[in-house]
């Protein structure tokens, strides 16, 4: 089946869980023998969704086994004729879940939702039981990594406690709402596939629609005043439609329409229905050029994080509303989802809002050093990662290209040589992600970030060469001038060497609010102004770099460590309670020309 966002309509119910659960750690994992899974012993209160690690001390730097529990009543009106699902939104990072005492789901990888059918375990006289256990050990075979022996990825140079590949945060728990929904049990709509081209000033759809029980009824597609007939066979039916002088969508003019699919009966009467706001856009690379809708595009924006204080990545749709109007207000067109994919409305609001996004899986903190069975382990888990993130996001306009890994290591960071074994394992390792993503959807271009320093052979299996730079950072320290120098010269060898579209997905400088330094000095407001500017201008010279990622949109959350003040990685433009920095300001006079 596929991951459609379950919706209410009238074939379909939707409840959201989304309150407060019961809580309880399990340090010593000894709930599900136990029978934790019916009733908690000791429970305390919390909030779902919402990280568990600042809502309780000790449960901050918990990377175990937790308990989740509720209790609800099943609208009566479901028990005919209806088949019953549970969603989970997000579980970091591993999760089993039971609905009164029965196990009905289990599920490796947080960020992105699974559900099982819970029809047959359901009470109807009484409320019924929802457990889910949650755990997020750092392990060696897992996406992202714990550390290994080849000392993970950046959190190598950062340090850190507690001890992971990255240097966000290892928020834990429920972090999406948990929903119950119910469709129609004759057969309902188990996914939809819209993708669309421009034919001349048309804009034509193709959608592909896959009905439960393989279906071989029939149904319709209608897009405002355009219909077409569906006839299912073996579950699958498609249907093309051809929209006249179309909206196309794109920053500009951010244009949904509308589709509607229905199932029908013999009398023409809808059994089921899903609609879908779609956008009509092409994106493409030709040549050293990334094109929307045939005409190139320069990403202006962030790499960003879920995440603030309390709610940690817990959804935060106040957040999330607040973002979208930073991003307009600095003139962003583009962010990519460092490093995980986000909540689901994030990406619809991105639809609405006209937002470019860089769609990324949890691949970060991979080192090809590692022992070989843990890089094999790690490669089912990245495959089921985008076989989710692409099931999940395929029908969003927004959703611009994927992203399979961020910064992978073929040797020690920090300008260590690479080692030929490393790099031979992730070229197999990329080659297989490139392949699958494509397989998985032809329609966008696949990119993979590298770090600075890192394997560039790998950039030659993807669409669009991405690289983080830190030029004047973490290297030429305090030397503007010269860092500018040497990301000029870098990025003239990318493209020499590859021909491709090139993308700086990461430039930023650590920046403390109120300290002021003339001359420019590292930390400061000001160098952190410079160093952007430098990295602007760089690019504003060079047509083929397709897009320029500011790190970070904010302030976030890390480990605690010597190179992170206060807990917080500080390159961000705004703070992470959303002020903004001289740097907001000056993005803003850059992209909004104000
Ligand atoms: C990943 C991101 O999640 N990239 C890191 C960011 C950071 O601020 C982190 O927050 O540390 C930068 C990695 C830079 C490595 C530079 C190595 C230079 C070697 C020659």
């Amino acid at each position: 089946g596929g991951l459609l966002r379950p919706q209410r309509n009238a074939h379909r119910e939707l409840l959201d869980t989304s309150g407060l659960w019961r809580f309880q750690l399990d340090p010593r994992e000894e709930g599900e023998a136990a029978g934790w899974s019916r009733a908690l012993p000791a429970p305390r209160p919390i909030a779902v969704p919402c990280s568990w690690n600042d809502l309780f001390d000790d449960a901050k730097d918990h990377l175990g086994l937790a308990w989740y529990q509720t209790e609800l009543w099943v609208p009566a009106a479901w028990r005919e004729g209806r088949r019953v699902f549970l969603r989970v939104g997000s579980a970091n990072y591993a999760a089993k879940v039971w609905v009164n005492g029965t196990l009905v789901a289990e599920h490796f990888g947080g960020h992105l939702p699974f559900e099982a059918e819970v029809t047959g375990a359901l009470a109807w006289d009484r409320p019924n039981t929802i457990a889910i256990a949650v755990e997020n050990k750092q392990l060696l075979g897992r996406v992202p990594p714990g550390p290994g022996p080849a000392g993970g990825g950046v959190a190598g140079i950062v340090g850190g406690y507690p001890a992971t590949t990255y240097d966000f945060f290892p928020y834990a728990g429920l972090h999406r709402p948990v929903l119950l929904h119910a469709v129609p049990a004759a057969t309902h709509i188990e996914d939809v596939t819209a993708t669309t081209r421009i034919e001349g000033r048309d804009g034509v759809v193709d959608v592909t629609v896959a009905a439960a029980g393989g279906y071989a009824g029939r149904g319709r597609v209608r897009l405002g005043e355009l219909e077409a007939d569906l006839a299912f066979r073996a579950g699958t039916a498609q249907a093309t439609l051809r929209i006249p002088s179309a909206r196309f969508w794109g920053p500009r003019d951010p244009h949904l329409y509308r589709l509607d699919v229905t199932l029908t009966d013999g009398q023409g009467r809808g059994t089921d229905s899903y609609a879908l706001d779609i956008g009509i856009r092409t994106v493409e690379v030709r040549g050293d050029r990334l094109l929307l809708n045939g005409e190139p595009v320069a990403l202006r924006g962030f790499g960003k994080h879920e995440d603030f204080p309390l709610h940690g990545r817990g959804l935060d749709l106040a957040m999330w509303v607040r973002d979208y109007e930073l991003l307009r207000w600095a003139g962003a067109n583009s962010y990519r989802t460092t490093h995980y994919p986000y909540a689901e409305e994030a990406m619809e609001l991105a639809d609405r809002l006209g937002v470019l996004v860089i769609n990324e899986i949890p691949a970060v903190g991979l080192n090809f050093e590692d022992p070989e069975e843990a890089t094999a382990q790690r490669l089912d888990q990245a495959l089921l990662q985008l076989r989710e993130l692409v099931a999940r996001d395929k029908n969003h306009p927004s959703t611009i290209m994927w992203c399979v890994a961020n910064e992978p290591l073929g040797g020690p960071p920090l300008g260590g040589q690479p080692v030929p074994r490393a790099v031979e394992a992730g070229m197999r390792f990329f080659r297989r992600l490139y392949d699958e993503t494509r397989r998985l959807d032809a329609t966008r271009p696949v990119t993979l970030v590298g770090v600075q320093g890192g394997v560039l052979d790998w950039h030659g299996i993807f669409d669009v060469v991405c690289v983080n730079r830190y030029f004047g950072w973490y290297t030429q320290p305090g030397r503007l001038d010269e860092a500018a120098r040497v990301l000029e010269d870098d990025l003239d060898g990318l493209h020499r060497r590859f021909g491709k579209p090139v993308i700086v997905t990461e430039f930023g400088t650590d920046t403390l609010p109120g300290v002021h330094a003339a001359p420019p000095e590292m930390w400061s407001e000001e160098y952190q102004v410079e160093y952007l500017r430098r990295y602007l201008d760089a690019a504003a010279r060079r047509p083929f770099v397709a897009g320029m990622h500011v790190w970070n949109f904010a302030d976030f959350k890390t480990g605690q460590g010597t190179a992170r003040a206060g807990g917080m990685n500080h390159k961000g433009v705004f703070t992470r309670d959303r002020r903004p920095k001289m740097a907001a300001h000056f993005l803003r006079s850059r992209w909004a020309g104000t």
